[in-house]
């Protein structure tokens, strides 16, 4: 069963709380949003995103790379992290330091205060891009939030609760908005529907969703 859509008013130095350790922060990366379009850029020219296989063979609907010392792949082994980079057998690009530091702050914002990011996953979604509903649990230390950051067009995120077939939430994600979910929300099935057509300013016809996890031990 999914609820109406609903949207947090856009309005900066805001939290609003969705469970008790759930937390959307609403344009809090807008205003280094250009700066970290930017950075994209350079890592992407590095390790540029692709569409993984699923372990069962299914293509992934979202073309994923990654920055920091670890990146998410999928292919026939499975779901898992590793260091190097399996198309161009190179280490991840750095995570810049102004990534890292929003990705701490926000996390300190909403009630984490020992966030220790060193995974950035990039999803990059063109219009009909979605991402099914799955929990995160690839980590290995799920005591560490996940923070969520949106760039670009628009999304409607499922946020559901920890079996599938849970009732679900429909949240609006908009340029800018974090959202942070750790603790008990930490294995929440959550995902994000088929992404509508637009245009935005700072990615174009596309919305680029980073993901800061602590994905090592
Ligand atoms: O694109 C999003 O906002 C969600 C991404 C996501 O669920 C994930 O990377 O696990």
């Amino acid at each position: 069963m999914q609820s109406e859509l609903f949207s947090i008013p856009k309005k900066q130095d805001t939290k609003h709380f969705l469970a008790d350790n759930t937390c959307i922060l609403p344009g809090f990366i807008c205003d280094n949003a250009t700066e970290i379009r930017d950075l994209l850029e350079d890592i992407l020219l590095l390790s540029p995103p692709r569409y993984m296989n699923t372990p069962g063979g299914q293509r992934m609907s979202v073309a994923l790379s990654s920055c920091g010392t670890l990146g998410w792949i999928s292919d026939a082994k499975g779901y898992r992290y590793s260091s190097y980079d399996p198309d161009t057998h190179q280490p991840r690009p750095n995570m810049p330091p102004l990534f890292s530091s929003l990705a701490i702050k926000a996390a300190a914002e909403a009630g984490f205060r020992d966030f220790r990011p060193d995974a950035c996953l990039i999803n990059c979604y063109i219009p009909g891009s979605k991402m099914s509903l799955h929990q995160d649990k690839d980590e290995q230390d799920l005591t560490q939030p996940i923070v969520s950051v949106s760039l670009g067009l628009p999304a409607e995120f499922l946020w559901g609760g920890f079996i599938r077939g849970d009732a679900k939430q429909t949240l609006l994600l908009q340029h800018g908005d974090v959202l942070v979910w750790g603790g008990d929300d930490r294995l929440r099935f959550h995902g994000i529907k088929p992404l509508k057509p637009g245009w935005h300013p700072i990615t174009g016809d596309c919305r680029i969703n980073l993901t800061f996890r602590k994905a090592g031990g």
